[in-house]
């Protein structure tokens, strides 16, 4: 209890770094000195720079911080990678106790810089705020344990859960509020992922650093905005070949659509740990059982209209029980529509 409001300082520290630390972790950290006061604060700025521990420990001289309280939101760490082991450098600095929000799962440190700084005669605090600490670093934790991307997926639908009329008619759905926090919630993940038809219906730019793009036959244009930036990962059934700054990437295909578990592993395999879907209903239908959390928008707008899109678009079923199952976490207005976080259950 005493911790929690320091624990969600290291959330928000860490997050200030959210999309540049990939594929490493988000993390924060709060120094207290021996009679509990802030000194110090630090964060993980982005992939190579110092972990966040050893930021906010560097800014500290004169021993301000001897016998005093480290809080970090993840444990700190035990090994030689960029920079020599957290644990090693807490120990020198002669900290009394640290306070960790939840083991480090990557499996060379895995409870061996806990056991590195109780050796030494620390005191440690474990868990708290585990389950936010667990959500601010689910990416990290699904690359880890499963070695697999972790899939979000966005839509905006009306309450009728309709992305477009029946003649595709989309655009602005959501009030522009709603669509400044999808470009926050894209930055958090690698890349987005979109596809022909979605290119073909809407000429999205969907500006980002990466983009994988889903395109069987090669139908969109490439002078299209959405391959204006970022670089390009073409997903398609004929070429592999690299030209005009874009990947193309023979992908097989299955039932005639392309093989998603093939695109999925091979994105992991190209770095990408992340992937934001943009798209509509079909392919959104075909990606939700790989999908890890879900980004809903409602619009208090209801089209009636029953050829209208919809947003998850995939099959029949007679009954309720063969639903897929989700947990809602969260939700947020932006202007007048909602933001629903979500995560299945069963898929
Ligand atoms: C970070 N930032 O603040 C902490 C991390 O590649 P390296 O040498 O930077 O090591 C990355 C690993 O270090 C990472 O997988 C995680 O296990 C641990 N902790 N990493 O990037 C940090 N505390
Ligand atoms: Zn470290």
């Amino acid at each position: 209890m005493q911790y929690n409001l320091l624990m969600k300082k290291c959330i928000e520290l860490a997050k200030q770094a959210e999309g540049l630390t990939s594929p490493n972790p988000l993390v924060g950290c709060v120094i207290l000195d021996k009679d509990g006061n802030e000194i110090s604060t630090g964060y993980h700025r982005k992939y190579g720079d110092n972990h966040a521990e050893r930021d906010a420990l560097l800014k500290l001289h004169n021993g301000e911080e001897t016998g005093g309280t480290l809080i970090v939101n993840l444990e700190p760490c035990s090994h030689y990678g960029k920079t020599p082991p957290c644990a090693d450098l807490i120990i020198e600095r002669g900290i009394k106790k640290v306070v960790i929000g939840m083991q480090d799962v990557n499996p060379i440190v895995a409870g061996n810089g806990i056991r590195k700084l109780k050796n030494a005669g620390i005191e440690v605090v474990e868990n708290v705020l585990e389950d936010e600490c667990k959500i601010l670093n689910e990416v990290f934790i699904k690359n880890m344990t499963k070695n697999e991307v972790f899939v979000a997926l966005k839509t905006a639908t009306t309450l009728d859960g309709k992305i477009a009329t029946s003649n595709g008619s989309s655009k602005w759905i959501t009030s522009s509020k709603a669509r400044n926090e999808v470009k926050k919630i894209r930055n958090r993940y690698d890349a987005i992922l979109t596809t022909s038809s979605t290119i073909l219906a809407d000429n999205p730019t969907m500006a980002h650093r990466k983009k994988i793009i889903l395109d069987r036959e090669l139908k969109t244009n490439l002078e299209a905005p959405i391959y204006k930036d970022g670089e390009i990962y073409l997903f398609n059934a004929s070429l592999d070949m690299f030209e005009g700054g874009i990947n193309f990437i023979k992908t097989p295909v299955i039932n005639e659509k392309l093989d998603l578990e093939f695109i999925l592993k091979k994105a992991f395999d190209l770095g990408i740990k992340s992937i934001l879907v943009e798209s509509g209903g079909h392919l959104n239908g075909e990606i939700l059982k790989y999908s890890d959390k879900i980004y809903h928008f409602i619009a208090p707008k209801i089209t009636g209209d029953n050829s209208s899109l919809s947003c998850f678009d995939f099959r029949h079923i007679e009954n309720i029980n063969e639903s897929c199952n989700f947990k809602i976490t969260n939700q947020e207005m932006f202007g007048s529509d909602i933001l629903l976080t979500y995560y299945p259950i069963s898929k």
